[in-house]
This record gives structure tokens, sequence and C-alpha cells, in this order.
């Protein structure tokens, strides 16, 4: 067994998380959140029981409740609208889709072409969007590229979605460029480090790996990307699992080697039933493939500050 370092939760997925619980602890249940708060079946269900009310829309919350807003974050439009059912909001957006919300705006107030690369219909990129759709167009991969149009080529940058594979972001770039030479690069990476480091995690086992388990949803565009990056980097072959009661015995058949890794949204507690679950089929020895130390931590939302752990 193989066991890639990091893995599973980031700074911005324990913050969120805490947030919510947080938010528990001091206004007492039911708190209501905007969509899931990070995209994981295990922690939005506990929560659910916990007495969190997860919707979709602010019109689903009563008037004067106390909302938390995702990780992902959310597009000014939808600030306002809580504001207007004077709902008590707490933020739970990561700084770092912050920082791409930030690079938007500017980008947009000196009126450039913003081709934003990421994944149609992600809460994430209709955030970010959202901070200037007149400015705004989504590049949903390198095939998407021959669509898109812009005003002035002079005055086009490209930004991203924080969990995207950076080799088929860099495709995407690359033939971006082909098309608008004097296309500017973002001030600074928009994929973040959780995702950059889980990726390279990755990479560096697969090619040694008959089967890679990636512990994640379906919904998890990073936990996604690390079974795409896992088969592109050599595993013969790879899997994504929400729980160990979803590991297939077939898929052990002649397996030798078994990579284990899992999304920024995704409690260790996870990876350990894997693991024992494996044990119970043999699978004992258990090596760390570490290629990066994470020791990132964001503070609270500022209102749950004093009630850090
Ligand atoms: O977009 C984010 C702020 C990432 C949050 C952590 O991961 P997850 O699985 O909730 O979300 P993605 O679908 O964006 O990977
Ligand atoms: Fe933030 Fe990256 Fe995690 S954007 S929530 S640190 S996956």
């Amino acid at each position: 067994m193989l066991l890639a370092e990091p893995r599973g939760y980031c700074a911005g997925v324990d913050r969120a998380v805490e947030t919510v619980e947080k938010a528990l602890e001091k206004h007492g249940a039911p708190i209501y959140v905007r969509k899931e708060i990070v995209h994981n079946r295990h922690v939005v269900d506990t929560l659910a029981e916990r007495g969190v009310v997860f919707v979709d829309e602010t019109d689903e919350v009563p008037v004067g409740s106390v909302l938390v807003f995702s990780a992902h974050g959310v597009s000014p439009a939808v600030h306002d609208a809580a504001a207007a059912r004077d709902l008590h909001t707490i933020d739970a957006t990561c700084p770092l889709v912050t920082k791409v919300h930030q690079e938007a705006k500017r980008f947009a107030r000196d009126d450039y072409d913003i081709l934003l690369i990421g994944h149609e219909g992600h809460e994430e990129v209709e955030g970010t969007a959202g901070e200037a759709p007149d400015h705004v167009q989504l590049v949903d991969g390198p095939d998407a590229v021959d669509a898109v149009r812009v005003r002035d080529e002079a005055k086009v940058i490209w930004l991203s979605q924080t969990t995207l594979s950076v080799d088929e972001t860099m495709e995407t770039v690359d033939r971006l460029r082909k098309k608008f030479p004097l296309l500017q690069d973002p001030p600074s990476d928009d994929i973040c480090y959780a995702t950059q480091n889980r990726q390279v995690a990755v990479k560096a086992m697969a090619p040694e790996c008959d089967l890679v388990i990636v512990v994640g949803s379906r919904n998890s565009s990073n936990s996604v990307r690390l079974v795409e990056v896992a088969l592109g980097a050599g595993a013969k072959a790879a899997y994504l699992v929400d729980y160990a009661r979803e590991v297939d015995p077939a898929w052990l058949d002649g397996v030798e080697t078994i990579g284990i890794t899992s999304g920024a949204s995704v409690p260790e507690i996870l990876v350990r039933g894997v693991l024992d679950l494996l044990a119970d089929s043999g699978y004992r020895d258990v090596q760390t493939v570490t290629t990066a130390n994470e020791t990132l931590v964001f503070a609270l939302p500022r209102e749950l500050r004093a009630a850090r752990r």
C-alpha cells in the first residue's frame, strides 16, 4: 500500500467545516448552509444530523436566520439576495477563492476580457464569474477554446477555478495563447496549493500502482481530478469511492500495489476505513509517499474567531 501525502483536508475545508460547527455552537440549530459546505457526502450528512439545513438558494431560508456560504464562494448577487431577506450571513468562502474574485474584479475594472478556465455549472465558477458577468467568459477545457471570441486581443487575461488539473489547464492555456498571443497570465496561481500538492503526490506513486483508490465524492472537482491524474501518470486502474464499502473486491484481482489518496474535502476517517478494509484482504504493508509538507492554517471568519479550538 502506498499512501499519498499530502492528501485530504486543505486549510480552506478545515476552516469551512469548523465555521459551520462553531456557528452551530454559537447560534444553535437550525442553521442554514447554501449548497454543500464542501463537496463531501459524509461531511454534509454528519452536519445535517446535527441540525444544519442545506439549501440551494437564499429564498429557501426563513427571514432573519443564520446562513453560511460554502467554501466555493458566492457572487455579489447572492450576498445581495441574503441581505434583502435580512439573513445573518457567515462567509466560509476559502480565502484562496476570494483571491480569484479580487482578480476578476480588478481586471474587469480595467476592462479586460477575462477567460475563466473551469467547469460549467460548478459553484465556484458561478461565484467568480458573478463578480463581473459582463467581462468573464467560461472556458471549459481545451476543446472550448475554438469558440472563444474577445473584443480586444491586446487586453485578455485568463483566470481559473482553484481545483482543476494543472496539466489540463496548461493545455487549455497553450491553446488560448496560440489564438491570443498577447494573453496575460494571472498575477499568481489560481489553482490552489492543496490541489497542486495532491496531484504531485498522486503522480509520484501512480507509476508503481496496479490500482489507485481516491477517496472523495463524485461532485468534488479536485477529487475527480486525482483519479484522472493517477491514470495519466501510469496507474493501471483508478477509482473514486465515498466509503470503503464501495471498494469492489474484483478491483483487487491480481493486484500487488495499491495507492491511496483523498480529495481536499475528505475527512481522514474515511481513508482509515479503506485502509482497514484492505488490511482485511491482506494488504497490510503501508508506506507513505510524501512530496510536500503543508502547514497553512486560515483564521475563522471574524465573528467566530474567539471560538477556535
Ligand atoms: O472550491 C473550493 C474552495 C474547494 C473546496 C474543497 O473541495 P470540494 O471537494 O468541496 O470542492 P471542489 O468540487 O471545488 O473540488
Ligand atoms: Fe481553498 Fe484550495 Fe481547499 S481553494 S478550500 S485550499 S482546495
